[in-house]
């Protein structure tokens, strides 16, 4: 292994600094480690309003836990309500800019009456706490404002990305037993209207738990309103009160369900409550985002995904902060649309993906160039492995040599940060998302459970409970111990692989699972493939992901028709609109090739080994349209198999 570079934080950053040095994040994780409830009491007595103490602060029933167990409090209430009596009443909560360009900026005072008013209209339609709801919206105000008027009243959201398509939210609202669903008109990007209402209404027309859909009006486009179930929000909205009290609601009430690709066709149902994961995602934001006063934070993933519910909303807002949201795509109408925003807000964080710095870095360095950027003081970056030239790139070039990165290693699961440098504190490797944060004991192991040595590949795992960690898989708690907890016993198991070095520091490999990361989404091996049988003309398919330069992976899937070979040309499209349809336009895979038939062992296990070797060494050549034969490498490698 050779050594990496090292970047140390400037004595300036580190001065002002959360965390100021290398001994003071050791003192830190050492607390944590040896007087877990005492370390994590005194975070939550500092961050977090409750109502109500806990009687003692974590119980671990494996693989059950629960956090500041017999608290009660109320996220909604600690984003806004305690923010009012405060100089931050007038400060600036969300600083919003659609994709068209047009602006709005809510105050806490404006977010909170907003958030009032629309929890009464929630309360209006009889929703109460212990019921769910569906969020499927464009990044507009109306989302947060949805998100929190829910967590006001104890109704745990699940906020479904606005890409996903008919089939995968009709899924969603049927594994959730959703009442309600709060939606748009449309969105915009890259130019064009996502037409959110059409597509929730062809999966609606099989979701009976519904028994009210609000419409935010976003695009003032037609859309269809089914009398007696649809609503517009601003019609609801007008004869509500602009006063709703927040909800007294125990630590452990169910926050939010969000739905992400495992190793089955099935999307798991990943829940979060509510005290834990507020004490954590609070703790973060100071650690690792080093907030301060002052700062503009943006955080430009969707808030579909976990990091923008950590991140975007519930993270920067308990804290007091501004918060950056934007609608559209980063470089629409030009390539220059986020270094824009950047200036014209004076960003001083900001998160964002390793592919998207990638693209970026295609775009070209003309395109930052022509902005001024001098107001940034930090980067970050997470969703996927960053490759050390898009760090070194991402350092120079827009934070030009003077912001820390932070690579923030972390999953859905987790609910908030686990791997990342304190940017005061910890110096960074390009590539390595450095060391964990206190209360997160990782370890890479075998499989038996022993740590391996340091440069030595392996399994990464964390060994104890944290207070951010998902509860349960909704409706599946054996699904829930079994995969993660149960198979290196009383660890939890991440399916990541990953290898330290000398220095203790964290290296990311990827999934050892078939779970893919293409562009920072999770998408699954099984799922894809579920997805392209269902088509009539499709016997087998397996699906694999090859290198991407910029997108970190992209999805290959082979597949062998019904009849027999058949034309590829026309159906190549179709079965990409098929995925489409079936997931959402980003699953749709980059190439289709159609095979006699695929590769399997005597046993009859599909060996997506060899078709991933295949299509990262382009060992079988030919353009995706030609039926390929791998029954000879099939035949080799199967022997190979029987004999060792
Ligand atoms: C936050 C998020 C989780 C998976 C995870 C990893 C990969 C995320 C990093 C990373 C290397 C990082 N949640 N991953 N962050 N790999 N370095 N900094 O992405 O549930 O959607 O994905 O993403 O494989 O298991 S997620």
């Amino acid at each position: 292994m050779k050594a990496s570079k090292r970047y140390h934080p400037s004595r300036e950053f580190s001065q002002k600094a959360h965390v100021r040095s290398m001994g003071a994040y050791r003192k830190l994780y050492q607390q944590a480690l040896d007087t877990p409830e005492e370390f994590w009491g005194a975070q939550a007595e500092r961050e977090i309003h409750w109502f109500q103490k806990w009687s003692h602060v974590f119980e671990w029933n494996p693989p059950f836990a629960k956090w500041f167990v017999g608290a009660k409090t109320n996220i909604s209430y600690n984003c806004l309500d305690r923010h009012l009596s405060t100089w931050r009443k007038n400060r600036a909560a969300i600083i919003w800019e659609g994709e068209p360009g047009d602006q709005q900026v809510l105050t806490y005072q404006e977010l909170h009456r907003r958030v009032c008013r629309f929890a009464n209209v929630l309360k209006g339609l009889g929703l109460k706490a212990g019921d769910t709801s569906i969020i499927y919206m464009p990044m507009i105000p109306a989302l947060p404002i949805a998100m929190l008027a829910c967590a006001r009243l104890g109704i745990a959201h699940s906020v479904v990305f606005g890409g996903f398509s008919a089939e995968a939210l009709k899924t969603r609202i049927q594994d959730l037993e959703a009442k309600v669903v709060i939606t748009a008109d449309g969105g915009w990007r890259r130019g064009r209207e996502i037409h959110l209402k059409a597509t929730a209404d062809e999966a609606l027309a099989d979701c009976p738990t519904v028994k009210d859909v609000v419409v935010c009006r976003r695009t003032g486009h037609e859309v269809a309103m089914h009398a007696g179930r649809d609503h517009w929000w601003h019609e609801l909205e007008q004869s509500v009160s602009e006063v709703c009290e927040a909800e007294v609601l125990d630590s452990e009430t169910p926050l939010f369900v969000l739905y992400t690709s495992g190793t089955t066709g099935k999307p798991k149902g990943i829940v979060h409550t509510t005290g834990g994961y507020m004490v954590e995602v609070a703790c973060t934001m100071k650690w690792v985002f080093d907030l301060r006063e002052e700062d503009t934070y943006w955080c430009a993933a969707d808030i579909g995904w976990v990091t923008g519910h950590s991140y975007i909303v519930y993270g920067p807002l308990m804290e007091g902060a501004t918060t950056v949201i934007y609608e559209g795509a980063p470089d629409y109408p030009q390539p220059d649309r986020i270094w824009r925003i950047i200036e014209k807000y004076k960003v001083n964080i900001l998160y964002t993906s390793p592919t998207a710095i990638r693209a970026f870095i295609k775009n070209g360095e003309q395109w930052p160039r022509k902005h001024d950027l001098s107001s940034l003081r930090l980067l970050g970056s997470v969703g996927e492995p960053i490759n050390p030239a898009a760090w070194e790139w991402y350092h120079k070039v827009i934070g030009h040599e003077r912001c820390p990165i932070v690579d923030t290693w972390w999953q859905t699961e987790t609910g908030s940060i686990m791997i990342s440098p304190m940017p005061g504190a910890i110096p960074t490797k390009p590539g390595s998302a450095t060391v964990p944060l206190p209360g997160i004991v990782a370890d890479v192991v075998d499989l038996d459970g022993n740590t391996v040595e340091p440069g030595k590949e392996g399994f990464l795992i964390i060994r104890r409970a944290w207070p951010a960690m998902f509860r349960t898989l909704y409706r599946d708690p054996q699904r829930y111990g079994d995969q993660y907890w149960r198979r290196i016993p009383g660890n939890y198991l991440t399916g990541d692989a990953a290898r330290r070095d000398k220095d203790g520091y964290f290296w990311i490999l990827g999934r050892v699972d078939d779970v893919m990361n293409v562009s920072g989404h999770r998408l699954s091996t099984m799922e894809l493939e579920s997805a392209l049988v269902r088509h009539p003309a499709v016997a087998e398919a397996a699906v694999v992901a090859r290198p991407h330069e910029i997108t970190g992976q992209a999805v290959v899937a082979f597949v062998t028709l019904k009849h027999g070979g058949g034309d590829g040309k026309d159906l190549v499209e179709e079965l990409r609109s098929w995925v489409g349809h079936e997931i959402g336009s980003f699953a749709k895979p980059e190439q289709i090739r159609f095979v006699e038939s695929l590769p399997k062992t005597r046993s009859g296990k599909i060996m997506r080994r060899l078709l991933r070797e295949i299509v990262t060494t382009d060992k079988v050549a030919g353009d995706i349209t030609t039926l390929e034969d791998l029954s000879v490498i099939s035949r080799l490698s199967s022997q190979q198999e029987e004999e060792s």
